[in-house]
């Protein structure tokens, strides 16, 4: 194959969109399936080596070129020091232009990083977005072999970034490199510390969902993995201006490989038996962007509920927990009926630097009002096997991101954050990345519950006899959050279904 000197590249052919410098190039590359490999392997080394040198050819290319780094950024979300208006008039003037028509459909439409009731297209949304990117590499590279490697951040090997993105000045990896990152991610240490643990990066909790949706209060597998280990990774990461932030995450390039893990464990969760949604308004649902030479290409969610169209799969799934729920309707447990147990006073409750605790009132029901016995001890006693319980923060939001997360306790004892953050009271936690208004539209930005399933938790303390007769929830944040974020969180209940 031809190789075309980068010279070449960016002064010639691919600035003009529509431009096909290899006809049926694509179509040849498709023709065979491709693997994704783990970054850490000799295959996926190689692999990161050849993305090195597409993110520099790109980062060279106008970004009115829809194969430029700041084109395909975009697409994800517009940065925060300007507008999608602003930036389409200054990046293309005042005449129409076919990329000009390209940016307006397709920039600032990551999903659901701008509406809420977006949620549910999460994962087809980065699955078409990451394979469209990946296309547009095979082309910048004239390389059909390339594929994109992952980052397994969930085994210990992978705590650190890799590497390859922390070497500044590096020839080969230095276009790896951003500086807006956590100091200690930059540094080479676990990207949790300071702020999380090692469970934070866990896939487990979002690979045992038996639904896609969510079921109740039961958040999903798309929401929860969303909310959880995908949010995470982007905070610890950070910064605010980085990985930390929805308009600035997609220009560090970190995110690409972060995103092609998140969708490898969504393969991993449907290869163990779980279902998508099959209503014809997720399946049809239309998206925009820009195939590898440059054109508009429409993209529809039916083609992307498995790996066929993009032609891809990956050296190594996670071993998924295959519950009888899975075999089940998707819908089965959306039947289920949820109960209020206890209930905080209607919020916002404001987080800052310190612990927040949160009195959770029982909720006057029978059930509840046997003797001597606290709100969750009288449910867990009479909880049916079928049944969980589930402690449900609603209305998240935060004016900028907090950068850290906020770990979540049941009936802490009163007196310091505990020294070890994740001891017997503990829930778990949550972070803000999906919680922070952006976009030209404000008020469109709702915010989605976050849930825990609490069950066990409770269980262990009502066993011990420390639960206590009138319920707290104590909300810690991990480290110190930045002094503009203002996060608060609306109310706090605990809920059987
Ligand atoms: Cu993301």
């Amino acid at each position: 194959m031809t190789k075309l000197s980068r010279r070449n590249l960016v002064a010639g052919g691919l600035a003009g969109a529509g431009a096909s410098i290899f006809p049926g190039f694509i179509k040849e590359a498709n023709a065979a399936t491709v693997t994704r490999f783990n970054l850490a392997s000799p295959n996926g080394q190689a692999m990161l080596k050849k993305y090195a040198q597409a993110v520099k050819l790109m980062m060279a290319l106008p970004p009115s070129n829809p194969l430029s780094w700041t084109f395909q950024w975009y697409t994800h979300a517009v940065p925060t020091n300007t507008t999608k208006a602003a930036a389409i008039a200054s990046i293309f003037g005042p005449n129409p232009s076919p990329q000009k028509a390209l940016a307006t459909a397709m920039w600032n439409t990551c999903q659901a990083h701008f509406n809420p009731a977006d949620e549910p297209y999460f994962l087809p949304w980065h699955r078409m977005y990451v394979c469209y990117f990946e296309q547009i590499i095979r082309q910048v590279l004239r390389d059909a072999t390339f594929s994109l490697p992952y980052w397994n951040y969930s085994v210990p090997a992978g705590y650190p970034l890799p590497k390859e993105f922390r070497m500044q000045n590096d020839p080969l990896w230095g276009p790896l490199f951003r500086p807006n990152r956590r100091a200690v991610v930059n540094a080479g240490q676990p990207i949790f510390n300071g702020i999380g643990v090692a469970m934070d990066l866990s896939p487990t909790s979002a690979l045992s969902q038996p639904t896609y949706l969510p079921a109740g209060v039961a958040p999903g597998f798309n929401q929860a993995l969303d909310q959880g280990l995908h949010g995470n990774v982007h905070v610890f990461v950070g910064n605010g201006q980085g990985m930390g932030s929805v308009p600035w995450a997609a220009n560090d390039p970190i995110f690409w490989m972060h995103h092609c893990n998140i969708d490898r464990i969504w393969v991993s969760w449907n290869n163990s038996g779980h279902v998508n949604p099959v209503t014809a308004a997720w399946l049809n649902k239309v998206f925009v962007f820009a195939g590898p030479n440059g054109q508009g290409v429409k993209a529809v969610v039916k083609d992307y509920t498995n790996t066929k169209k993009c032609d891809y799969k990956y050296d190594q799934l996670i071993g998924a927990p295959l519950l009888v729920a899975a075999a089940t309707s998707p819908s089965a447990a959306a039947a289920a009926p949820a109960t209020t147990v206890a209930k905080s006073q209607a919020g916002p409750i404001a987080l800052g630097a310190a612990p927040v605790r949160v009195n959770v009132q029982a909720a006057a029901s029978p059930a509840a009002a046997a003797p001597g016995a606290t709100p969750l001890a009288a449910r867990l006693s009479a909880l049916p096997e079928n049944r969980r319980l589930y402690l449900v923060i609603s209305n998240i939001k935060a004016d900028a991101p907090p950068e850290t997360v906020y770990r979540v306790y049941l009936d802490l004892p009163e007196g310091n954050a505990p020294s070890d953050p994740i001891n017997s009271n503990y829930v778990g936690s949550f972070n803000f990345f999906d919680a922070v208004p952006h976009g030209d539209d404000h008020s469109q930005h709702g915010s989605k519950p976050v849930s825990f399933d609490v069950t066990n938790v409770a269980a262990n303390l009502d066993a011990r006899g420390l639960l206590k007769a009138d319920h707290t929830v104590t909300i810690v944040p991990s480290g110190d959050p930045a002094p503009d974020a203002k996060p608060v969180v609306g109310d706090i209940s605990f809920v059987e279904q």
